[in-house]
């Protein structure tokens, strides 16, 4: 569906004097510590976050999976979705796709239509996890670490079919996420599953594009829960550092064992350059993939401070980073979830940008822990939302989109258009 944007602007004038009222105290506090407000609202203007498009869709478990009504039924439906937000909010440019649940078959058409909404591509997801119906090899056992060179090939073709399709449509990275791994003790060579593994994707590395990256994500268990090839950032680092200068890690926050220092590891990969971008999401047990800030949001907030102070240092010489989501929906609204998600990223970003870092270094040279909380503590309990709404508003996006969203029954007409069982590809 097409959003009437005059509706924006009505929903705007009617939130007009409560908005205004915030942003001017706001701005009189931050203004009072010494931050420039317009630099602050161009940068949470500029920051774009890319949706996953198999994130659209009602997500489920092993258990069941309860359809929420109105879920985009193809490819184009769902690059509808991602422009509906994006109108929403003027913060989501862009989609990361996943295949084969979303191959483009008409490439020209779909980066039209994306354009038509302002949309552009990000990374594209390949998919050696499940057997698909036409597949030859099982990848029951495993794909780029299997004993069998047979299914390493067809895990590998697929990967560089998975860069044609993303070479078409404009992206410039491929995400590999591997599910390999092992379920009991004894049942494979760890450093023999490492080098099968390396070599396939030195295969797959061979064929990116000279302006291409490769993001290897890495994750703990799950599927498979003894073992997993790439366990954890280390791993990761490790794939990277032996493929070359176009493999970078990606950190997704819910592919971590509960309590682990996330910013620490998001440090650490940028000191070496080696930090490709992010898969954000929440989590309380592992990987819930609950929407983003809703159990740890002080985490969150953390993990910014550590890419705006890195980003900001003239000895961090780190590539661009992919900003994308990785979430299941599984009891809200698909959409209002991500629109929750991407306020949920920007207030921490936004937060992060008004620490006081001068006085955080001093506090720091001093070994003054407690100045220090107090200067960290100061930024997170600031209350950004007010900045967030000013740059939406500036940008012709809604002061608050969850609230129009709801306001103007857009779920409601996308369920009366495609139904209330349609049925979007994903997990
Ligand atoms: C996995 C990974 C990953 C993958 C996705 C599939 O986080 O990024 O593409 O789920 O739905 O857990
Ligand atoms: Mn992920
Ligand atoms: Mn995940």
């Amino acid at each position: 569906m097409i959003l009437d944007k005059s509706l924006i602007e009505q929903h705007n004038q009617a939130n007009q004097s409560l908005h205004k009222k915030k942003f001017e105290a706001l701005s009189a506090v931050l203004s009072g510590e010494g931050h420039d407000v317009k630099t602050i609202l161009e940068k949470i203007a500029a920051f774009q976050i890319a949706i996953p498009s198999w994130a659209l869709g009602t997500g489920g478990t092993r258990f069941g999976r309860f359809a929420g009504g109105g879920e985009p039924r193809s490819l184009e439906e769902k690059i509808e979705d991602v422009g509906l937000l994006h109108a929403l909010n003027q913060s989501s440019n862009s989609i990361s796709l996943h295949i084969p649940w979303d191959i483009p078959k008409d490439p020209k058409a779909i980066t039209q239509l994306a354009a038509s909404f302002e949309l552009g591509f990000d990374a594209v997801n390949s998919n050696t996890f499940q057997d698909q119906a036409d597949q030859k090899e099982s990848y029951k056992f495993g794909s780029l670490s299997h004993t069998d060179k047979a299914v390493r090939d067809q895990a590998i073709q697929h990967n560089i079919d998975v860069i044609r399709h993303g070479v078409d449509l404009g992206s410039k990275a491929l995400t590999i996420w591997l599910s390999d791994g092992t379920d009991f003790p004894g049942q494979q060579n760890f450093r023999r599953m490492f080098e099968r593994t390396l070599d396939s994707i030195q295969q797959i590395y061979a064929e990116l594009p000279a302006d291409w990256k490769v993001l290897v994500e890495y994750k703990p268990y799950e599927p498979h829960f003894y073992s997993t090839v790439i366990a954890d950032w280390g791993t990761s680092l490790l794939f990277c550092n032996k493929l070359g200068e176009k493999a970078v890690g990606l950190v997704d926050l819910g592919h971590h064992l509960p309590n682990t220092n996330i910013e620490q590891i998001v440090s650490r990969f940028l000191m070496e350059g080696k930090l490709g971008g992010f898969h954000f999401n929440d989590s309380k047990y592992g990987d819930d993939d609950l929407t983003v800030g809703s159990i740890k949001p002080y985490q969150l907030f953390l993990i910014f401070n550590e890419l705006v102070e890195g980003m900001s240092s003239p000895e961090i010489k780190n590539p661009e980073l992919s900003w994308m989501i990785d979430a299941s929906h599984n009891i809200k609204d698909p959409l209002e979830d991500l629109l929750q998600s991407v306020e949920a990223i920007k207030i921490a970003y936004a937060q992060a940008l008004i620490i006081d870092r001068p006085a955080l270094e001093k506090a720091q040279a001093e070994n003054d822990a407690t100045l220090a909380q107090e200067i960290m503590q100061n930024a997170y309990r600031t209350d950004v939302r007010a900045l967030l709404a000013e740059a939406r508003q500036q940008a012709g996006a809604a002061l608050n989109p969850v609230a129009f969203y709801r306001e103007s029954k857009i779920r409601e007409q996308l369920v009366s258009q495609r139904g209330a069982k349609s049925f979007a590809t994903g997990l």
